[in-house]
């Protein structure tokens, strides 16, 4: 007898592909989840999965019965991707609804409880007809005995595109039906930066060739994604950037939005999403925070959002920005962290100058 460390074994894959879609044929109605703020590959794979198992119902004749239940916030254009699948939007603070209990429950691009938060008593009461498929690092094994995982996948939807395959019994991506195929494309695009990160590989880019063969159009994606901003997010972007401060001798710019520059760019507080990242692009940064003033009903506040470069600069050490939030009352990871100051902008920005090393 071996011994594991948990009664279910730890995070290491317990099905193949076509184990699992044989597994998801036998059941007649089930529910995938994601993490909460889903991104593209989270909406791409339940998309693309719930789609699949749908088109085989339909085709035995059989009522049409997955359906996908996100956590908001979704993204702008998360109702296109959409289209007519059958969705359902739980809003913070709400619970999942109640009255339907699937045979099934599949998980998808996460393990880990603390992404899963609003769906925890749900899932909880059905551990044993639960099913992950992820490609992260970590997760809680003891969340679903079936569990297809591949940490060499850039995307969730890798392993979904094989479930995909297995489900219609077509023998490559290349046949599948465009409507699967879209989501999946989506999910590999975003999770690789549309092709830029450096977890684009050979496997990658066979399974986006065989997508665009399915009839995947990408320029409309592409547009649909990343072109698709309100124009007050680029009047509140030229404010972000008007307010840039380079501190020398720390390698770190600031960037610093205050209520006012909301109120006249006519932009909402999620709408400065990213603009972190955009100093990034001059080598001699290290670090970089972006301080956003917003208020509640307690009154005013200063949002910090950091990031830092994992390589330094010229002998510098990189900077752990976890650190730096801790000190200001937040945290994170040591290349993103961020906190919530109770003080006006010029305040917290003080307070994050002396905390920089
Ligand atoms: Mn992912």
């Amino acid at each position: 007898m071996t011994m594991t460390n948990t009664a279910h074994g730890s995070w290491t894959p317990t099905v193949t592909p076509d184990e699992l879609a044989d597994w998801i044929g036998s059941m007649r109605t089930a529910v995938l989840l994601t993490h909460v703020k889903p991104d593209g590959d989270a909406l791409g794979s339940t998309l693309a999965l719930a789609r699949a198992i749908n088109l085989v119902r339909r085709t035995t004749g059989a009522v049409s019965a997955a359906e996908c239940w996100y956590a908001a916030p979704l993204p702008e254009w998360a109702p296109m991707l959409m289209g007519q699948t059958k969705v359902r939007t739980i809003e913070p603070g709400q619970n999942p609804p109640g009255a339907f209990d699937p045979e099934a429950v599949i998980i998808c691009d996460t393990g880990s409880w603390n992404q899963l938060d609003p769906f925890r008593s749900f899932i909880e009461e059905r551990l044993e007809r639960t099913a992950i498929i992820d490609h992260h690092l970590q997760g809680d094994a003891e969340i679903a005995d079936h569990r297809l995982l591949d940490m060499t996948a850039a995307a969730a939807v890798q392993p979904v595109a094989a479930v995909c395959c297995r489900l219609l019994g077509v023998d490559s991506p290349a046949k599948l039906p465009v409507e699967i195929a879209t989501p999946l494309y989506t999910g590999l695009a975003t999770d690789t930066g549309w092709f830029r990160h450096s977890n684009v590989d050979a496997r990658v880019m066979r399974l986006a060739a065989d997508l665009l063969e399915a009839g995947v159009n990408h320029t409309e994606l592409m547009e649909l994604i990343e072109q698709n901003d309100r124009p007050s997010r680029l009047r509140l972007m030229q404010r972000a950037l008007a307010s840039l401060e380079l501190v020398e001798d720390k390698h770190a710019a600031v960037m610093s939005l205050t209520t006012e520059d909301f109120r006249r760019a006519g932009a909402a507080p999620g709408e400065s999403g990213g603009f972190v990242d955009i100093p990034r692009t001059v080598p001699t940064i290290r670090v970089v925070a972006l301080l956003t003033e917003q208020s509640d009903a307690q009154g005013v506040f200063t949002k910090v959002s950091m990031r830092s470069k994992a390589t330094g600069w010229n002998g510098m050490e990189p900077v752990d920005v976890n650190e730096v939030c801790k000190k200001l009352g937040g945290g994170g990871h040591a290349r993103a962290s961020g906190a919530r100051i109770r003080a006006p902008l010029e305040e917290a920005k003080k307070q994050l100058l002396e905390a920089l090393p």
